[in-house]
């Protein structure tokens, strides 16, 4: 008998890359979840995040991390991540959207 009770995915794995994504995103910006990670990432420091800046951001800490990625990879995360923050579509996630986005625990 064993006492090991390992609990196993049964069946395909589903295709929920989102998710993958999600959790990548989150282990590599560990640290602070505060206005300081944002005017971090903020490089002209509008107040504003462009896609531009927010892919840079994660160029950086995948390759801080040791793990750079392709530019397919980062440009999925990033459209990922404005697709859930960038509210009102102007292609910019302001202070404030990015405040809800940080606060969404899920
Ligand atoms: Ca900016
Ligand atoms: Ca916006």
């Amino acid at each position: 008998m064993s006492c090991k009770h390992v609990q196993r995915w049964k069946g395909p794995v589903p295709p929920n890359a989102t998710v993958v994504f999600e959790v990548e995103v989150l282990s590599v910006s560990r640290g602070p979840r505060s206005m300081e990670a944002f005017t971090q990432i903020d490089l002209d420091k509008d107040k504003t995040l462009t896609k531009a800046e927010v892919k840079e951001y994660l160029k950086l800490e995948y390759e801080k991390g040791g793990k750079p990625r392709d530019e397919p990879f980062y440009e999925k995360i990033v459209a990922d991540i404005f697709h859930k923050s960038d509210r009102d579509r102007d292609g910019l996630i302001s202070s404030k959207e990015y405040n809800i986005y940080e606060h969404d625990e899920l």
